[in-house]
């Protein structure tokens, strides 16, 4: 062949590979910040409002970054041809891809995780999670490397050393110049993002626990002063739970205390009842095991659970004959869902007080919340203190911001 038709044609070959590689530069980046604005607690508890657009934004964005790889899937057996002699651009391309991959199967499963075995979408959501603090780092990494500017700045030091050379010999023969440029902008990202990980695994890795550490915020782990009495729990049955649970909240945490602690049944009922805290730790409780299911894909297993059946609080307020809902609000003066008073009979729907066997943290809705395990957790109210009957659908929290009509869980 004419050695100069060659040539154009490698031209142009290394051209569209350049372009593909900037389209889907482009939309990692969208992904990564997208998704991580979707994992943060700042951002569900200041911008509820976007939070659903974000997520469908960055599952449709995450769809057609397929694009840019799907043209170049023909191409890289002749790519990788070309990266032969370059062992460096080999493995990075081939770190790249696994990681692309991960992040696409489990992103694909999340998209439809509704349709599937919750322990599947829990691990996906684990995998994408890591897979996402893996990548991200790696992605400011090689851009970083590979700029003008950081190279620039490796011509420069590579000359300079070159200078230095004709005078003495390189003094620092175990590593070049280039490698300690590379290694540090390389630790300082992982410095930069460790302590974001480190949040993300704390739960996941069994760390010994030792004393509980000095409670510097009361607020999100314990109710000040509250539970005396506390409530006693009755034997566990189950108990050891699996998974674990990411805590939400779209205020900030409140705060309960024996002053402002009261829960109240009100509405189409005959009794408006009203308890303090000492009544309401008076009133027969049962205990259940169920699991907790998020509807973003995390899910926890075998939860005991001890509280009241929300059937028996209702009928001691005696529901009048109008009453076709149940709205449910929160102690954070926001949060609020409702069931049709057919689902809130339901036997294992719990107005909670205990978690295996110890009172539901603060941060985890206690001391009191509810449990509609079959239903996405959503619909399971923390800082629950007031139930109201209606006679109409109230619509909740979550569902005025786009999560689905239908909570049931399909199992
Ligand atoms: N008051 C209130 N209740 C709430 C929420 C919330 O943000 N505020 N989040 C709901 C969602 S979407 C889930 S998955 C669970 C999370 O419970 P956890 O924070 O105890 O893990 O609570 C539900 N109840
Ligand atoms: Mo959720």
């Amino acid at each position: 062949m004419d050695k100069s038709i060659f040539y154009k044609r490698q031209q142009k070959f290394g051209q569209k590979l350049k372009q593909l590689h900037h389209w889907n530069a482009l939309f990692f980046t969208f992904l990564a910040l997208t998704g991580l604005l979707l994992v943060s607690s700042d951002f569900r508890q200041w911008l509820p409002q976007v939070r659903i657009w974000v997520k469908d934004s960055h599952i449709w964005i995450g769809f057609i970054s397929l694009l840019p790889l799907l043209f170049y899937t023909p191409k890289m057996v002749k790519h990788l041809k070309t990266l032969r002699k370059r062992k460096n651009n080999r493995t990075n391309l081939y770190v790249v891809l696994s990681i692309l991959g991960a992040l696409i199967v489990s992103g694909i499963l999340l998209t439809f995780q509704r349709e599937l075995n919750p322990g599947l979408s829990s691990f996906a959501l684990i995998v994408h999670d890591i897979m996402t603090w893996v990548g991200v780092p790696y992605l400011i990494y090689h851009s970083i490397t590979r700029s003008q500017w950081f190279k620039a700045i490796e011509k420069r030091r590579a000359e300079e050393k070159e200078n230095k050379r004709m005078v003495i010999e390189d003094s620092n023969p175990i590593m070049n110049r280039r490698t300690f440029l590379r290694r540090g902008t390389g630790a300082g990202i992982v410095i930069v993002f460790s302590p974001f990980i480190y949040q993300w695994a704390k739960p996941y890795l069994n760390l010994p626990s030792g004393p509980p550490p000095p409670s510097e915020m009361p607020l999100t782990e314990a109710f000040s002063p509250l539970p005396t009495p506390a409530p006693k729990s009755k034997p566990p049955i189950g108990g050891g739970r699996t998974g674990e649970f990411r805590y939400y909240t779209v205020t900030q945490m409140p705060t309960i205390t024996d002053d402002n602690f009261s829960f109240t049944i009100d509405g189409l009922v005959d009794q408006v009842q009203e308890w303090d805290w000492e009544s309401f730790v008076g009133i027969n409780r049962g205990v259940q095991v169920a699991n907790f299911y998020c509807v973003t894909g995390w899910s926890v297993f075998d939860v005991t659970w001890e509280g009241i059946k929300l059937s028996d609080l209702l009928k001691r307020a005696g529901v009048k004959d109008k009453a076709t809902h149940v709205k449910f609000y929160s102690q954070d003066g926001v949060y609020t869902d409702s069931l049709t008073l057919d689902q809130a009979m339901d036997d294992d729907v719990m107005v909670a007080m205990l978690i295996d066997g110890e009172l539901i943290p603060n941060r985890n809705g206690g001391p009191v919340r509810l449990i509609v395990p079959r239903m996405y957790a959503y619909k399971s109210v923390k800082w629950l203190n007031r139930i109201e009957l209606i006679d109409e659908e109230h619509i909740g929290y979550w569902q005025q911001r786009g999560y689905g009509q239908d909570a049931w869980v399909k199992l």
